[in-house]
């Protein structure tokens, strides 16, 4: 069974690769369906954006499709920049840009608690579109740190480590980030019913 993952972020994709290994799907990147171009992204909603990019790709393909849509909340800023994570500096999307735009926002702010979340969704022959979250509690650095991930990765610093993400390896971030638990819950919620138990362990169970 072939599992398109609906993004055109190649750090993304290469995340998803990593956290979906397990499945037993034959992954598919977007970029094998060059006729699928870009999809709305101004719902209000993280869960609007996700199924919107999982359907528009499973509309035109007919096959499964998984897309997330995710952003970082930062508590002193009342929640932003949240579902305007990418666009945060503006179009198009700049990390450099929306990283220096947030410590510019929290200038002085003792409070940088903050989450990453994660909205997976996931839609097929047969099963409409579904949603799941994954959410990664942690800090807003001071100051950018670290060459890995991608976006906000160099401001984040998870709840337990004193690195952003941008220093851990990936195999850390895959284990804690958002997405990594939204794929985890995915695969209990979904996985097993849709695609078989490739852990050996019951359908069921
Ligand atoms: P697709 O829509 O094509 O999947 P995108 O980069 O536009 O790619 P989103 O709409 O979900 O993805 O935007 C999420 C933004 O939030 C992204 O641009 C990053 O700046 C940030 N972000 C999301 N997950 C992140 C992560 O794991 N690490 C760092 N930043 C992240």
């Amino acid at each position: 069974m072939k599992l398109i993952l609906a993004t055109h972020n190649a750090s993304k994709l290469a995340e998803f690769r990593a956290l979906l290994a397990h499945w037993p799907v034959e992954l598919v990147p977007l970029t094998e369906f060059p006729e699928v171009r870009q999809w709305n992204e101004d719902a209000p909603t993280l869960e609007e954006n996700a199924v919107a990019k999982a359907l528009t790709v499973y509309r035109a393909t007919g096959q499964w499709s998984m897309a997330d849509d995710s952003g970082v909340e930062v508590d002193a800023l009342g929640g932003a920049p949240g579902v305007q994570s990418a666009r945060y500096a503006g179009e198009p999307c700049n990390p450099a840009a929306n990283n220096e735009k947030l410590l510019t926002a929290l200038t002085g702010v003792a409070n940088r608690r903050a989450r990453f979340r994660c909205v997976l969704a996931l839609v097929g022959p047969g099963f409409p579109p579904e949603t799941i979250e994954g959410i990664c509690e942690g800090v807003i650095a001071h100051e950018p740190r670290g060459t890995g991930g991608f976006g906000y990765d160099p401001l984040f610093i998870p709840d337990g480590y004193s690195q952003t993400f941008a220093e851990l390896p990936p195999e850390v971030k895959n284990q804690i980030s958002h997405r990594a638990r939204a794929v985890q819950a995915a695969w209990e919620r979904w996985g097993r019913k849709l695609f078989g138990d490739a852990s050996g362990g019951s359908p069921d169970g």
